[in-house]
């Protein structure tokens, strides 16, 4: 099972560096001292089209590939834009994979995502609920895709002999992540209604759902160290869950973000909006059995999200604040 170190003189490509993933996979690679760490932005590469992606293989050659890249999106995102979700993560991991076994990748990480798991699956999932049930509706194109990508490494690995895994994080949060209203998930969504809440001065906002739904947030600091973890601990054949093995209701969320940045505020529900799957908790025991652990807990990775926002104003797309007087939050 345990594998050899990837030197830090390899050469490593972070496919979808600008993400919320990526961005921290290379934060991470940068913090162990890789010197040789490969990118291509979107304007450089369209990773869903595979003459391109075997053009920039055989110009870069890297040995070794985490494929973090995909077109992502909440539960409102996910409703409305489902053609896209399942066309572009499916040709994105169908030429990444490809152009990796043609051009000689040594190992490959793919990371998939906890909407996988049947809806209905027994909590907390384990590896082994994959293609037990009927999925969640308001997230099936993009699970499917993701399935595909992790068949589509099992199958490489099963015909070709690649060293090819496949992770699945749980949600996700931190620096970098999607701060739009109408397309980010839940944790991003109501730190910028807090704060926007707070910098009007007012002290309702608005919370999609009921509250009832519950969900599991990974620190995205913890999983790019994880991905480090399982590409040079890991390449077994099955995938491998990651997450935190705690969960907290939508409400009890909103009250921890209310809590940190904007205490007097208080919640209106919009029943409306869909709650999705009742409850998504991974089980993380395999991981764990491995031995990697996350560390960062939920109140502590959003102080530190919300120290990111403040620094970063500008840059968050659609954000109308451009500067917090009282930054940091408590
Ligand atoms: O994070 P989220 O959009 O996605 O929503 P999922 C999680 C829960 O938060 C739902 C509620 O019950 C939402 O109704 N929620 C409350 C909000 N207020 C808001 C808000 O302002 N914005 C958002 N976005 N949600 C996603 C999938 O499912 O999980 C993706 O759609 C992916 O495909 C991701 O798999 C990990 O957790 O329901």
């Amino acid at each position: 099972m345990s594998t050899s170190s990837v030197r830090p003189d390899s050469s490593v490509f972070v496919a979808g560096h600008n993400g919320l993933v990526g961005a921290a996979v290379v934060r991470r690679l940068r913090l162990a001292g890789f010197t040789n760490i490969l990118t291509a932005s979107r304007d450089q590469l369209d990773l869903r089209d595979q003459a391109a992606v075997n053009y920039w293989f055989r110009a870069n050659r890297p040995h070794y590939v985490y494929l973090v890249a995909g077109t992502v999106g909440g539960i409102w995102a996910n409703s409305q834009r489902p053609a896209e979700f399942i066309y572009d993560n499916m040709m994105i991991h169908a030429t990444v994979v490809h152009a990796s076994y043609l051009f000689g990748v040594e190992k490959l990480l793919y990371l998939g995502s906890s909407c996988i798991y049947p809806r209905l699956a027994e909590q907390p999932m384990t590896e082994d609920a994959l293609l037990t049930g009927l999925l969640e509706p308001t997230n099936e194109p993009y699970a499917i895709a993701k399935i595909s990508g992790i068949k589509l490494c099992e199958a490489y690995r099963r015909q070709y002999g690649c060293n090819f895994i496949s992770g699945m994080p749980t949600n996700l949060y931190g620096p970098n992540d999607n701060f739009d209203l109408e397309t980010s998930h839940v944790l991003p969504a109501l730190m910028r209604k807090v704060l926007e809440a707070r910098h009007d001065g007012r002290d309702e906002l608005e919370v999609w759902g009921t509250g009832s739904a519950m969900r599991e947030f990974l620190f995205v600091d913890d999983l790019a160290e994880a991905c480090m973890f399982l590409m040079d601990n890991y390449e077994g054949d099955g995938h491998v869950n990651i997450g935190t093995g705690l969960e907290v209701s939508i409400r009890e969320l909103a009250e921890t973000i209310i809590e940190v940045a904007h205490p007097t505020a208080s919640i209106r529900w919009d029943p409306t909006k869909p709650d999705g799957a009742p409850r998504k908790l991974l089980d993380v025991s395999k991981l764990a059995a491995l031995g990697w652990t996350s560390t960062t807990g939920l109140r502590d990775g959003i102080v530190r999200t919300f120290d990111w926002l403040g620094q970063n104003l500008g840059a968050v797309r659609g954000m109308h604040l451009r500067s917090l007087e009282d930054f940091p939050a408590g």
